[in-house]
């Protein structure tokens, strides 16, 4: 009774003090729920020529460079970002160029590029290329290679890329918050000797972990294990983008991980092999089937499938509580607890008091409870048959016959006859 208590009086507190997200301005976001104004449109293989098929970060987008006498150059602004996680709550993060995460460094193989780095925050950072193969004075972590590039201060990396692969980039200064606040980004070489067979969609998704008390905007990176949120490219179910794949297309989902635990990635409808790490690509003869692919913190992942099965496949991680939005963690567990009467007892005292969770949760997925400002419900997202009931790391592939755009096409249409009924006692 007291632990119920309890949680009915700090959700009455954050009723109160959510109640100022209405002030904020959401019209200033745009679809992929970015604050920024300066959205690259992005590129195509028409955009800059390309000889390879270019990534698609989900909700995001890639940077888009300058030629400087054969040099290839990226422009980074770290700086203070409002991201949407899902339409309902926006986030105070770190990240780049308005993004978290940043805006996806695209390359080739053999390529020197030059990347400046503009410090817009308070404090001072320095970006870390993982993985990347480069001289010891450009591996950017601050005090060890160089010196931290103070507030207002650009600092220039120049290296020529000699591997092709997952990489990332990350801070390496005031380390356990400028990660945990979103600062972060995908670093993807494509091979000099093109791929075969070719990769038709090539999707990036980054994971991250997150704790921002119910009724507030920032995330608490003193946190070491129990968050609340749960990201693909800083998005929640149902804000995360569909991956939009035709039948036949041979698809790459390249995976990464900066955050405090390991995420097995799961897909229904396939098998995938894994074909990559972040230290390189997995010779065929190494590769192996998998449904679940395991992405530990400080790694990336790329698995490679054909999409030969249409329909809506869910894609999400497979710890349980990873699918859920910010719940409150005293939340008692009232599962086959008998709560008859008690309820409008406790409406006496506590009029927004609900009697719930004594035959599971579910009820949570359609129930209207009174949520403070600026908190999604724990499990949102609706389907063509009802609610989801899930949040966090989750999203669909839709395989797709015959299209003729990459856009969202909808829900699948399932062929008469192919969807499990309800049989009649
Ligand atoms: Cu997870």
């Amino acid at each position: 009774m007291i632990t119920r208590r309890k949680m009915l009086l700090s959700s009455a507190t954050a009723l109160l003090t959510g109640s100022v997200s209405l002030l904020l301005g959401r019209k200033q976001l745009d679809a992929a729920g970015t604050q920024t104004t300066t959205m690259p449109s992005p590129i195509t293989p028409a955009t800059y020529n390309l000889p390879y098929t270019p990534v698609i970060t989900l909700n995001g987008s890639t940077l888009p460079w300058k030629w400087d006498n054969g040099v290839k150059v990226f422009h980074l602004i770290a700086e203070p970002v409002r991201r949407e996680f899902a339409p309902g709550m926006v986030v105070n993060c770190w990240g780049y160029n308005g993004q978290t995460p940043g805006p996806t460094i695209e390359a080739m193989e053999g390529d020197r590029v030059r990347i400046l780095v503009t410090n817009k925050l308070a404090e001072h950072t320095t970006v870390h290329w993982h993985g990347l193969l480069l001289p010891n004075g450009m591996d950017g972590v601050g005090g060890l290679n160089q010196l931290h590039i103070k507030p207002g201060e650009t600092y220039a990396y120049e290296f020529t890329l000699r591997q092709h692969g997952t990489q990332m980039y990350h801070p390496h200064a005031d380390e356990m918050v400028q990660m945990a606040m979103g600062m972060e980004g995908f670093f993807i070489i494509h091979p000099r000797e093109p791929e075969q067979p070719r990769i038709d969609r090539d999707f990036c998704i980054f994971l991250q972990e997150w704790f921002v008390e119910p009724g507030t905007f920032t995330p608490n990176p003193n946190i070491m294990t129990d968050f609340n949120l749960f990201t693909f490219n800083s998005r929640v179910f149902p804000g995360t983008a569909p991956l939009v794949v035709r039948m036949g297309d041979r698809v790459r989902i390249r995976v990464a991980n900066l955050s405090m635990d390991s995420h097995p990635i799961h897909l229904h409808g396939y098998n995938f092999r894994i074909t990559g790490t972040d230290g390189g690509r997995i010779p065929l003869t190494g590769q192996w089937p998998e449904t679940t692919v395991n992405v530990p913190p400080g790694t990336t992942r790329d698995v490679e499938f054909v999409a030969n099965a249409p329909g809506d496949w869910a894609l999400h991680c497979h710890k349980n509580h990873h699918v859920m939005n910010a719940m409150s963690h005293t939340v008692p567990n009232m599962i086959g607890v008998k709560q008859k009467g008690v309820e409008q007892k406790i409406q006496n005292l506590l009029p927004d008091y609900m009697a719930m969770g004594e035959s599971g949760m579910s009820e949570m997925a359609t129930m209207k409870m009174p949520l403070p400002g600026n908190t999604l419900p724990m499990m949102s997202g609706d389907g063509p048959f009802g609610p989801v009931e899930m949040g966090g790391m989750f999203t669909v592939l839709k395989v797709r016959e015959g299209i003729t755009s990459y856009d969202d096409p909808g829900w699948y249409q399932y062929p008469r006859g192919t969807v499990a009924w309800r049989v009649a006692e």
